[in-house]
């Protein structure tokens, strides 16, 4: 199936704006700006630093019993026997069963919320597998005791008769003619193919291009590392037939939505509350077997049931990330204007889909000519089933891979005709914004150059050069490498009929409710739930900002869909651009109705009081935005006909995703002797759009950058041929610390969104989408004198060696 978008006119929507919004360090959009872009520290630090944060495997309730899931150590096996009795045994076992004894408990199977194409295959995944096994992980069965060391002690006394199968774990193999079949129903591993409609007349610019370069590369499966794991604990109310569940997701709005549809709980009936939650990456931004397990568990035994996953649990039953292969070609003048741009991609989703799995590849698709201005574009993906875990969105999903392929590539170039990369981007930048590029979206605004520029002068660009020759010049084993990565991205997920367009089940607006209490504080409900991004004290320095509350006045409510019914959550760095931008929206709506109120108690017409921020001023008089809250409460003496009480809600849906960009510059060593890579230094300038908090930002760019540096340097899931996980705990999986990494030097441009008041546009996933391609640059930049082109990623002092090795023969 061929996706167009051109003709959704994205961005066309966009709301009444003061005048200047184009070009770098433009006035900020918002007129007042007190509290907007100032570092104020996190107000959830002091709960989570003193041991006061809610986590969910802290929640206790009488009588609660623990689940305890056996799990496949095969990678594909026919199951021929489940037999729970021993456990059924144990003295502390409540009740054990198999996938078969649950499988009337489930409408269907687990959901997968992104079908890319109408004939995308995707077979039933349910909770517990009942004929074959697919995964080493997969879940068998499950048991339920008294506690939770009991739950995994009878877990092992499950006995399960498997008859082992051939695996195949390798995307490209799993495409062969008789390679072993994840799904044996549908008679291949293809998941389906999406090609992006091509434009341009790309095979016409690479028959008369001077320059194609053709490149490949893999991008390594990561495993995603939350502080916290998963954990669900489920309350119910069995008379009642309510549940409460407790989940450590990202995703509670869309969990209790399809976890109602799968378990049969009707959804005024079921309440999923977020509580802290410490980090997700993406990992939580799904609905899982367990959780499924954990709401069918309770209703069966009408009892409080947890589950708390171990971390090497976690290793092969929570969502991989990324495992692509990618094919890229550019087309080129002699000179280096690129002129078409064309992608070809394997994606690996794994044994089944979970809830983005097909969609992650597409959230990169119209992003592989970068930050250029190219004519020509053509994007294949072709997602295939390997027996593996499952893979979805990791931190960046499909973006950071866009921006690797093209980055990588842009530099293949600049070496084949000998430019310098610097100028050969500078050559290729898109200048001209918004900007309609060649894949069919609207770039709401950027300066590419200027973040070039800001982040060459801060690395010193020239001088780097400079040593990098005099090191060769003496043959110092120890190399030199530059590497740049000028990157642009979408995020702030999404329009909502860009997101219908190419097949996703839901909308991507998002709520906010400012309720201005009678005694001078806010409660602020938010349908966006942060995990780690610092929701409480961007969204209240938002209403303090434009109502001229205290930050310490205002407090944020999220996660539960009892206290915030309607929200699409967190994830896409989509909270502040459309989250924030409703609460923009909803504090205007406050500022009306206050202004009604001011006027009428100063006996004044409306257009005689001037607002400013929460001060409304007549000609003899101002009232604050919180007297006219108390008195609005009171409502002694409102305009005929007003409802009571102030507040107010906004729902958002944005006209376009918001686009970040920048210019990230890694310096690294490479040891020739060793192949030890040591980052030397990394510069990072983004532009993201008005600063709420540049705190939080900086923290947002740290935590990227090393998730991104870590995909580049440490960072795989090995799996040998029969499907086992190699790399099954952090002794193998190597999860870099601080001690890895340089000190983060950060920089910004600010270039606001004009598609939205505040002008902003998102952060959360600029540092993993940009660095893993500054940093392999910079690699393959310190040995282009010793021939090699290419390393694959992660850059292990092993593969570096080898890599040396070959070349030196
Ligand atoms: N912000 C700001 N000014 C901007 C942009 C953002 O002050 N111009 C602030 C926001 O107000 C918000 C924070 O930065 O407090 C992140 O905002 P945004 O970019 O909208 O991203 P989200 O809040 O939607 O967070 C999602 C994003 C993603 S997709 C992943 S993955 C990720 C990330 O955030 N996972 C994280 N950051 C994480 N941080 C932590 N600690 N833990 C995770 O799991």
């Amino acid at each position: 199936m061929s996706v167009g978008l051109t003709e959704l006119a994205v961005g066309a929507e966009t709301p009444a704006l003061p005048a200047a919004r184009a070009g770098t360090s433009v006035a900020p959009q918002v007129e007042t700006r007190r509290v907007i872009g100032t570092p104020v520290e996190r107000k959830e630090d002091g709960t989570l630093l003193q041991g006061q944060a809610q986590w969910v495997d802290n929640m206790r309730a009488p009588g609660t019993v623990f689940l305890g899931i056996v799990r496949s150590p095969y990678a594909h096996a026919r199951i021929v026997k489940v037999d729970v009795a021993p456990a059924l045994a144990h003295a502390d076992v409540v009740a054990a069963w198999s996938g078969d004894d649950l499988a009337e408990d489930w409408n269907g199977g687990l959901p997968c919320a992104w079908l890319p194409t109408e004939d995308t295959n995707a077979p039933l995944h349910l909770p517990l597998a009942t004929d074959k096994v697919r995964y080493a992980g997969d879940g068998v069965a499950v048991v339920v005791a008294t506690s939770r060391a009991a739950a995994e002690d009878a877990a092992e006394l499950v006995e399960v008769e498997y008859e082992p199968l051939p695996a195949v774990v390798d995307p490209e193999a799993a495409l062969e003619e008789g390679a072993p079949l994840v799904h044996d129903e549908l008679g291949t591993n293809r998941c389906y193919t999406w090609p992006l409609e091509s434009a341009g007349g790309v095979d016409e610019l690479f028959a008369g291009a001077d320059v194609v370069v053709k490149e490949r590369y893999r991008q390594n499966r990561l495993i995603p590392n939350a502080i916290e794991p998963r954990a669900v604990f489920v309350q119910p109310v069995p008379a009642a037939g309510e549940y409460t569940m407790w989940s450590t997701t990202q995703v509670p709005h869309i969990a209790r939505l399809l976890l109602s549809v799968l378990v049969g709980v009707p959804e005024a009936k079921l309440r999923v509350v977020a509580p802290d939650v410490g980090g997700g990456f993406g990992s939580k931004l799904n609905v899982y077997a367990e959780e499924a397990l954990a709401l069918a568990a309770a209703r069966r035994l009408a009892r409080p049931v947890k589950w708390t996953e171990t971390r090497s649990e976690g290793y092969l039953a929570t969502i991989h990330g990324r495992d692509q292969i990618q094919e890229i070609e550019l087309a080129a003048t002699a000179e280096g204007k690129i002129t078409a741009v064309r992608v070809r991609l394997v994606a690996a989703m794994g044994a089944y889909l979970q809830l983005v799995t097909p969609g992650v590849p597409l959230l990169g698709a119209w992003l592989y000519a970068g930050c250029y201005d190219v004519q020509g574009y053509s994007f294949e993906c072709t997602g295939v089933f390997t027996h593996t875990t499952p893979t979805d969105a990791y931190r960046g999903a499909g973006r950071p891979e866009a921006t690797y392929a093209i980055e990588r590539a842009v530099d293949a170039l600049a070496r084949k005709i000998g430019k310098d990369p610097v100028e050969l981007r500078r050559l290729n930048f898109i200048r001209e914004f918004p900007a309609t590029i060649a894949s069919g979206l609207t770039i709401d605004s950027g300066d590419y150059e200027a973040a070039l520029d800001a982040a060459l002068a801060r690395v010193e660009y020239g001088q780097v050069r400079t040593e990098q020759a005099a090191r060769r010049e003496r043959d110092d084993a120890k190399r030199l490498g530059v590497g740049l990565s000028t990157y642009v991205e979408m995020c702030g997920l999404a329009p909502s009929r860009v997101l219908g367009a190419i097949r996703y089940a839901a909308g991507g607006w998002d709520t906010a409710t400012i309720r201005c209490l009678p005694t001078g504080t806010v409660q602020v409900v938010t349908g966006t739930s942060p995990h780690g991004q610092g929701h409480e004290t961007s969204w209240a320095q938002i209403v303090a900002d434009r109502l001229g509350y205290e930050v310490d006045e205002v407090e944020v409510l999220h996660g539960d869909t009892s206290v915030s019914p309607l929200g699409m959550d967190t994830y896409g760095s989509r909270s502040l651009a459309v989250g924030g931008v409703a609460l923009y929206f909803a504090a205007e709506r406050i500022a009306e109705k206050a202004k009604k109120i001011a006027a009428h108690r100063m006996g004044v017409d409306e257009a005689q009081v001037d607002r400013d921020g929460g001060t409304f001023t007549g000609p003899e008089q101002s009232l604050t935005v919180k007297e006219i809250a108390f008195a609005a409460w009171t409502a002694h003496d409102l305009p005929d006909g007003m409802e009571p009480g102030l507040e107010a809600m906004y729902v958002y849906d944005p006209p376009n995703f918001s686009w970040p960009g920048g210019t990230h510059v890694a310096v690294v060593e490479v040891d020739t002797e060793t192949g030890n890579v040591e980052l030397l230094r990394y510069v990072a300038v983004d532009d993201v759009g008005t600063v709420i908090n540049p705190l939080i930002v900086d923290g947002q760019v740290h935590g990227g950058l090393a998730q991104g540096v870590a995909q580049a340097l440490y960072e795989e899931a090995v799996y040998d041929d029969d499907g086992n996980l190699l790399t099954a705990s952090m002794t193998t999986y190597l999860v870099p610390s601080a001690a890895e990494f340089p000190a983060w030097e950060l920089g910004r441009t600010e270039t606001p969104s004009p598609t939205n008041p505040l002008g902003v546009k998102g952060v959360g996933e600029t540092g993993a989408i940009a660095s893993p391609a500054a940093v392999m640059n910079a690699v393959v930049d310190a040995l282009a004198a010793d021939g090699i082109t290419d390393i694959a990623m992660p850059a292990s002092p092993e593969r570096v060696w080898r890599a040396l090795e070959e070349v030196r023969g």
